[in-house]
């Protein structure tokens, strides 16, 4: 079980709104890895969903004067929308306000209660409701009320009615606690963490967010409060029924629950899942899962998550994502405006993951109409009418071509694959067709058809731009499944999604091939206006 097993998350998003396109964006890394998973022969377990048991989406609630329950309850079935609308194969989705969850964070707080890792202690300072999370003076900025204009806290600056401190990351005061919480020992933890990374030295990916995990670590690590007093909402501590755990101490054992309590109706049934072999996180919460989390689990004696990957942010015209500047994309809108696949194509081919870049709509459909409508389309349009023109109605493609450069496209795919660079996988496949493109234009097929002495020569032709078109669509499969199972039923590979989703890539990539075509086909990609 442990080799051909593979355990991918997303994040559990705040349900105060509803997924936006960055929200998507972990969600298609995750889903392109778990797919490409998937079909080269393990079993993939992909969990997903929701992070209930916080302030923001309480809050929310009470604004629009609803019953905390049923404002989760509709948020949650809103994301889940979402996911299915953008065919989103997750195995496992999860809602942290769901009994099973509940269950298993009382009994991770009791074993950490249990081993010592838990004391009482007040908490006095600042809270970001916006971040979820406790906030030092050094965390903080000035902001003039009036222009909204941050500016770093120093001495030669009074505190005015028009000048306030806040996080910069939301532009909020926060709250100023002091009550009775209890706090986890993380102070204990430190050489603990350095060792793990020492010995993975890929825990986190990439290196540079790593070295700063490290460095962190390195300095000082503070003990942080577990739970709150004055919330009544959220799984109780099973040692103080009076406090709840903090909404990160709750949330990022979801990844267990799921694990050790599938959902009875969904998910796959087995706990040898654990631990998780790749967690998709945002830069922003890269310290909860590198540095608490592995200490949190440690403590309740649970095996460390494998892997990290952390995805850098991306602005709208350069400005940061929000609803008061009126910039926020809707994920299904505008993949219902062109199309998911044009979606996906621009989030993981443009940029790579760990770097923040600013999402450009223009960019996105001549992106898409240079890969998928030129580049790839046109290809198979023009392999597809010369066939049929060599022959008159259904025209069998066959022999036997063994190709070197094709075999190093596939070694190197699947290299990329598993270093999860989705973006040099995407890079790799559309130079593949480039080159192929220009094989087309040297050999001529459309002109050598006309010669009746070279009807095998063409045939030689169009059977290697129709074996190495396949081996690129197996590589581009786990980011257009629809399009691509159309691609093989069509050129008569029937059996190939099922096969693939029967895990037979690794079957299916060696195997010589006959190809039938049988009619012109309708557009498989067609080029939207800018
Ligand atoms: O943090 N660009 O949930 P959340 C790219 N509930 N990705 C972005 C982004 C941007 N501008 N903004 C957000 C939470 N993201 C917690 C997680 S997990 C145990 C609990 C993505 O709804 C990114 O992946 O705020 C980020 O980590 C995630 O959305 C945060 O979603």
């Amino acid at each position: 079980m442990k080799n051909d097993k593979f355990f991918i998350t997303t994040p559990i998003y705040y349900t105060n709104g509803i997924p936006h396109i960055w929200h998507s964006y972990s969600s298609i890394i995750a889903d392109s890895i778990a797919r490409y998973q998937r079909i080269s022969g393990k079993k993939t377990k992909f969990s997903t969903w929701v992070d209930e048991n916080s302030q923001k989406a309480i809050g929310k609630a009470q604004e629009l004067g609803m019953e905390t329950m049923s404002y989760l309850d509709m948020m949650a079935e809103k994301h889940k929308a979402v996911w299915d609308w953008l065919k989103i194969e997750y195995s496992d989705f999860i809602r942290t306000t769901e009994d099973r969850h509940h269950k298993l964070v009382r009994e991770v707080l009791q074993k950490s209660w249990d081993n010592w890792d838990i004391y009482e202690w007040v908490y006095e300072g600042m809270y970001c409701v916006w971040c979820e999370a406790f906030k030092k003076e050094e965390d903080l900025v000035y902001m003039n009320k009036t222009t909204k204009k941050t500016f770093p806290i120093t001495k030669e600056v009074e505190l005015s009615d028009n000048i306030c401190k806040v996080c910069p990351d939301h532009l909020v005061e926060p709250q100023k606690l002091k009550e009775k919480n209890y706090f986890f020992k993380l102070s204990k933890y430190g050489d603990f963490l350095l060792n793990h990374y020492k010995n993975n030295p890929n825990f986190v990916i990439p290196q540079d967010r790593f070295n700063e995990v490290i460095a962190f670590v390195e300095r000082w690590l503070e003990d942080f409060s577990i739970s709150r007093e004055t919330n009544k909402f959220g799984i109780h501590l099973p040692f103080d029924e009076e406090q709840v755990a903090y909404v990160w101490y709750d949330a990022l054992f979801n990844y267990v629950t799921v694990c050790k309590s599938p959902h009875p109706n969904q998910g796959i049934k087995s706990e040898n899942f654990w631990p998780t072999d790749l967690h998709v996180v945002g830069k922003d919460i890269i310290r909860f899962h590198a540095i608490y989390w592995p200490a949190m689990l440690a403590s309740a004696w649970y095996e460390l998550p494998k892997q990290i990957l952390t995805t850098w942010f991306f602005t709208v015209n350069w400005q940061k994502i929000s609803k008061s500047i009126g910039n926020v994309i809707d994920p299904v809108e505008f993949s219902q405006k062109y199309s998911k696949d044009l979606l996906t194509l621009y989030l993981l081919s443009s940029f790579n993951i760990w770097q923040d870049w600013d999402f450009d709509e223009k960019q996105a459909i001549l992106t898409y109409n240079a890969k998928l409508a030129n580049n790839l389309w046109n290809l198979v349009n023009r392999v597809v009418v010369l066939a049929l023109k060599l022959q008159n109605n259904s025209w069998v493609l066959e022999s036997k071509i063994s190709d070197v450069k094709a075999e190093n496209f596939i070694k190197n795919n699947k290299k990329l694959f598993n270093d999860y660079n989705l973006k040099a996988v995407l890079d790799e496949s559309f130079s593949f067709l480039d080159s192929l493109n220009k094989f087309a234009d040297e050999k001529q097929p459309w002109q050598i058809i006309k010669d009746p002495e070279k009807q095998e020569e063409t045939r030689e032709v169009l059977y290697t731009i129709a074996e190495w078109l396949r081996q690129v669509w197996l590589a581009l499969y786990p980011f257009f499944p629809e399009k691509m199972a159309e691609m093989f039923t069509k050129l008569w590979l029937q059996n190939y999604k099922e096969r693939l989703e029967n895990w037979e890539l690794e079957k299916i990539l060696p195997e010589n091939v006959i190809f039938e075509i049988k009619e012109k086909w309708e557009a498989l990609f067609s080029r939207f206006e800018v």
